[in-house]
């Protein structure tokens, strides 16, 4: 079993119901949760010019190997209907893996830890919230310290709790 980090977020449609909907597609794709984050209305970065978004963290434990992993969360996504009109654009459903264990997995369809995950509030403060103490072997510090150092000023708001 290794544990596994994911980023979950919607900013089109019933956005809390498809969080939702979402971690409970989790176990039936393989993944046990251990821990889900309180839900967070976010500003959209990178691109700006579309609404908010609901971002969550879960933490999960998984046999899957990486490339397994990314198909069954990417199935989730193309079952729940979210298309990617565009990077980085609005979208029902999106879940990133952040972490897999302490390994590092670089190939043209993922990258793990998730290329920009540390200049990201809307990641590192629900990451920081189930997971503070956690560190990657590339990191140079636990999340909650990178968190702290971030330069990113993008704003992050706790909305609700998952349970
Ligand atoms: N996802 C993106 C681009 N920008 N902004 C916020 N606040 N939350 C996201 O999940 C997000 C984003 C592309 O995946
Ligand atoms: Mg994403
Ligand atoms: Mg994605």
């Amino acid at each position: 079993m290794i544990t596994t980090y994911l980023s979950l977020g919607s900013n089109v449609g019933d956005r809390e119901a498809n969080l939702r909907a979402a971690i409970a597609a989790l176990p039936q794709a393989g993944l046990r949760i251990q821990r889900v984050s309180s839900f967070y209305e976010t500003e959209p970065v990178d691109y700006l010019d579309q609404a908010w978004f609901l971002n969550c963290a879960v933490e999960a434990e998984t046999q899957l190997e990486p490339p397994a992993l990314l198909r069954a969360l990417q199935s989730i996504e193309s079952q729940m209907g979210s298309k990617k009109e565009f990077a980085k654009g609005p979208r029902k459903i999106d879940l990133d893996i952040l972490l897999y264990g302490q390994e590092t997995v670089d190939t043209p369809d993922l990258h793990v830890p998730h290329s920009r995950m540390l200049q990201r509030r809307f990641v590192l403060v629900p990451l920081a919230e189930i997971a503070p103490n956690l560190q990657h072997p590339a990191w140079s510090a636990k999340v909650r310290d990178l968190l702290a150092q971030v330069p990113d000023k993008s704003q992050v708001r706790r909305a609700k709790n998952p349970l």
